[in-house]
């Protein structure tokens, strides 16, 4: 069978929610899925020390069903522990048997007369659906700045997100570039590991302590018992889908001890605390931020003790506010720099100029040379997955086309002209902003109670006017506009692309304001869109 209530491409946290929901209701659902397995980013992102930044529990389905007889063994698991937990939801729930692996979407295709998409694999092979659910994620087109030279490298050269199944490290000379995410975990995992690292720094990572722990089964348990259930339900109503908060007092409304013993307690605590539980106003208000700046550096800088690399890693002009870039969960990150076959390379200072067949040329003249070179150089963020594919709507006029001059959609999960199509954990909606799993069962519920209710009511088609897009992508610049959001040049505003329009990319308003303009706008009867009924 070829023809779906519901196509959903990517198999990820979002997809395999929408599957097992919409088996719920009793309709026909097939997952289109570019790679070999279940998992999303975490199937393609395998490098060495990759591992998730949110902590146990809430980085799970909320599905009681799901957590009662799993465990994990980290606070903050890791590549392989994300992938043997998929593998364990499709055991449980025979999720595979609706999953076309190894076929990525290339093109899909509104059709006005029957008001169903047609959906086209690389493989050419043609599905039909009444509904179609983008599920691609924040992190699926993989990004590799534009390197003279690259070509002529004689050694390996490995993007981060796809990491080869063997590569042994050990005894060779390689080279990073890139510090983000993916880089410190890169980083701070093959150190020990490798001969020599050279790392290409153009600017530092204001990471904090991840303070991982081992997680025992009975301390899951006793969790389970007394508490799971409570801290999935408050996912929802914090600002980032997280268990903690920002908290409502403004830093200088707290004397300069209230504020030292505050910033302490969310420095030890480990995880974003520090980050996404820090006072409500310092993501706004630039003197707010230096505070928190200053507290980080001097934590840092206790962590290093050249002075050169001090002023390389902790800078006493922060690179930019903190926290509106994101900030990675290290182990060891600082301290990995001190190691006597470790060298941190600004290239901000001097950029790289060319790859050459042994390695890589600064513009001062040197050439590193290597024998491994490491891209954690990230990806076309937020809006790649979607561009990626030739999505034409009503008009005809591709998505990305459409989206060139600036993203418009309406409640960050649906776009005019492009009828039954959503996406979850994508542009304008909370997604990196919260914990994954949080954003994505709201948007994926809130899609699930629309089909539904699309049923119960005989209609066809459901599609955003233009005006409520409109209005919601202002209500998100403005949202922006009044945050420290455009002083850091990051994937947030889209500004790690070139040529990419810069603007907010995600909903900056938080889990619970998004949550309720979805819910207002069901409740309302699907204010906002254009409803069509179904012809008798
Ligand atoms: P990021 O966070 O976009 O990091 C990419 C890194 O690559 C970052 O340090 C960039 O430096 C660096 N970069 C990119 N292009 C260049 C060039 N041309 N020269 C030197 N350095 C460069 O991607 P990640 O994969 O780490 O993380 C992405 C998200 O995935 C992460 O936030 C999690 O949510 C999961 P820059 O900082 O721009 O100066």
């Amino acid at each position: 069978m070829s023809d779906y209530d519901v196509l959903i491409v990517g198999a990820g946290f979002a997809g395999v929610h929408q599957l097992l929901n919409l088996r719920k209701l009793g309709l026909t659902a097939k997952i289109l899925e570019a790679g070999s397995a279940l998992g999303g980013t975490w199937a393609w992102n395998h490098y060495p020390g990759a591992r998730v930044d949110s902590d146990l529990p809430i980085y799970q389905f909320s599905d009681p069903e799901l957590w009662s007889d799993w465990n994990f063994t980290e606070k903050f698991p890791g590549w392989k522990e994300i992938q043997a937990y998929f593998e364990y939801v499709d055991k449980k729930l025979n999720l595979t048997r609706d999953v076309l692996f190894n076929s990525r979407v290339v093109s899909a295709l509104w059709d006005d007369t029957s008001d169903k998409w047609a959906v086209t694999t690389e493989a050419r092979r043609v599905f039909r659906g009444k509904f179609l659910v983008l599920c691609t994620g924040i992190g699926s087109k993989y990004h590799i700045p534009k390197f003279k030279g690259l070509e002529t490298f004689k050694g390996e050269v490995h993007h981060t997100s796809r990491w080869p199944a063997e590569c042994d490290l050990a005894g060779k000379r390689v080279g990073v570039i890139g510090t983000g995410a993916t880089g410190v975990q890169v980083i701070q995992e093959i150190a020990p590991i490798v001969d020599h690292l050279t790392v290409f720094q153009r600017t530092p990572n204001l990471a904090i302590p991840m303070r991982q722990q081992q997680v025992s089964v009975q301390e899951q348990d006793k969790l389970k018992k007394d508490l799971y259930a409570v801290l999935f339900n408050r996912r929802n109503q914090t600002f980032s889908g997280f268990t903690y908060d920002l908290d409502p007092k403004r830093t200088f409304d707290a004397t300069p001890e209230e504020r030292m013993l505050f910033y302490e307690d969310k420095w030890e605590k480990g995880g974003f605390p520090f980050w996404l539980g820090n006072y409500g106003d310092y993501l706004s208000n630039q003197q707010a931020n230096d505070e928190v700046y200053a507290f980080w550096r001097k934590k840092v800088l206790e962590r290093i003790s050249d002075p050169v690399l001090q002023e390389k890693l902790a800078p006493s002009k922060p690179p930019h506010p903190f926290g509106v870039k994101r900030p990675s969960l290290e182990q060891n990150y600082f301290e990995v720099y001190s190691r006597p076959n470790v060298k941190l390379v600004d290239v901000s200072e001097y950029a790289i100029q060319e790859i050459t067949p042994q390695g890589l040329k600064t513009n001062d003249g040197t050439e590193h040379p290597l024998d491994v070179l490491v891209l954690a150089t990230g990806f076309d963020m937020v809006t790649g997955g979607i561009t990626s594919i030739d999505i034409r709507g009503q008009d005809g006029i591709s998505i990305k086309e459409k989206w060139t001059d600036g993203i418009q959609s309406y409640l960050g999960l649906a776009s005019a002209t492009y009828p039954n199509m959503f996406w979850i954990y994508g542009p304008q909606s909370p997604s990196s902003f919260s914990n994954g799993p949080s954003t994505v069962e709201l948007t994926s519920e809130w899609i699930i109670d629309c089909i539904k209710y699309m049923k119960e009511h005989n209609i066809s088609t459901i599609v955003p006017t233009k005006d409520a897009q409109h209005a919601y992508s202002e209500h998100v610049d403005q949202l922006a506009s009044t945050g420290l959001w455009f002083k850091a040049k990051s994937w947030y505003t889209g500004s790690n692309i070139e040529g990419k329009k810069q603007q907010m990319l995600q909903f900056p308003g938080g889990v619970p304001m998004y949550n309720r303009m979805c819910v207002d706008a069901a409740a309302k009867g699907y204010q906002g869109f254009d409803l069509k009924p179904l012809h008798v």
